[in-house]
């Protein structure tokens, strides 16, 4: 297949790079950090989106490459430098299946003399991990380097609860549906409830798809942490990241 060959070869020919997307402190209004997000080109210059080659390579295995290239690219080009505090990676869970997952981030973080609670990992919970002793293991190896962890996407899928239970996040990330079925009554009953279940947990609430102002205001209304969406920021190269694009309340 054509995106499984590109994949093999897109590190080397530099098909693969990553954009950067801004995550707000609510309280402050200053940019905590960003979430480093991968783009794949074809060799006909044609992008990929990762909704479509992320599945691919996690079938081929070529996730497992990738994603350490992305930790490497995010501590060298972006923690290391000092352009932003804190950066998120987003990890398929067949990563942290994969033995040495934690030992290369170790090696990595010291390589560029990064401390741990710079980097975070998104782990989803919209796909089907089982929670077995190496993914439990992993995870307390990377939060034994200072290293956060934090779920994604809560909320679509049907293992978060449980995961709430096995694993401890730092931070969760309510999926952006939540946000824009706020129009309705019941939709805003439905996104309080779930930030209730996850303030009893003590865990930091950080709420995606932030898109107007009035999203915002909602959100700061109802308590939330941090807030990420186009009207925070987009996704962008690190070269266009400004060290503090702070917007209105
Ligand atoms: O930025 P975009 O909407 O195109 O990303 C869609 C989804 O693809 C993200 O929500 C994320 O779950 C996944 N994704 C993006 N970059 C990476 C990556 O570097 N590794 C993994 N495993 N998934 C990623
Ligand atoms: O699964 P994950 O949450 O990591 O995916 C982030 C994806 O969401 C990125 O592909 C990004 O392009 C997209 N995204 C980011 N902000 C917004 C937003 O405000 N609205 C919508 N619809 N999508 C967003
Ligand atoms: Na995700
Ligand atoms: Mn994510």
């Amino acid at each position: 297949e054509d995106i499984a060959a590109t994949l093999k070869i897109a590190i080397e020919h530099g098909l693969v790079s990553l954009v950067y997307q801004p995550i707000r402190n609510i309280q402050t209004g200053k940019t905590d950090g960003v979430e480093a997000l991968m783009r794949l080109r074809m060799l006909d210059g044609t992008q990929v989106s990762p909704a479509k080659f992320i599945p691919v390579a996690e079938r081929t295995g070529s996730i497992v490459e990738l994603g350490r290239w992305a930790i490497r690219t995010v501590c060298r080009d972006l923690l290391a430098t000092g352009l932003v505090q804190v950066a998120s990676v987003n990890v398929s869970p067949i990563e942290l299946k994969m033995p040495g997952f934690a030992s290369y981030v170790a090696a990595t973080l010291a390589e560029f003399g990064v401390t741990g609670a710079r980097l975070a990992f998104e782990i989803t919970e919209g796909v089907e991990l089982e929670i077995d002793q190496t993914v439990v293991h992993c995870i307390s190896d990377l939060r034994k380097l200072g290293a956060q962890v934090w779920l994604d996407d809560f909320g679509t899928g049907f293992a978060g609860l449980s995961w709430l239970r096995l694993i401890e996040f730092d931070t969760v990330k309510i999926d952006r549906s939540f946000l824009h079925d706020c129009n309705t009554e019941k939709g805003k009953r439905m996104l309080l409830d779930i930030i209730s279940l996850l303030r009893n947990r003590g865990v930091r609430i950080l709420i995606e798809g932030v898109e107007t102002i009035e999203h915002q205001r909602l959100m700061q209304q109802y308590g939330i942490n941090q807030i990420q969406g186009y009207y925070i920021g987009r996704p962008a190269p690190a070269a266009q990241l400004e060290s503090d694009n702070v917007l209105p309340f």
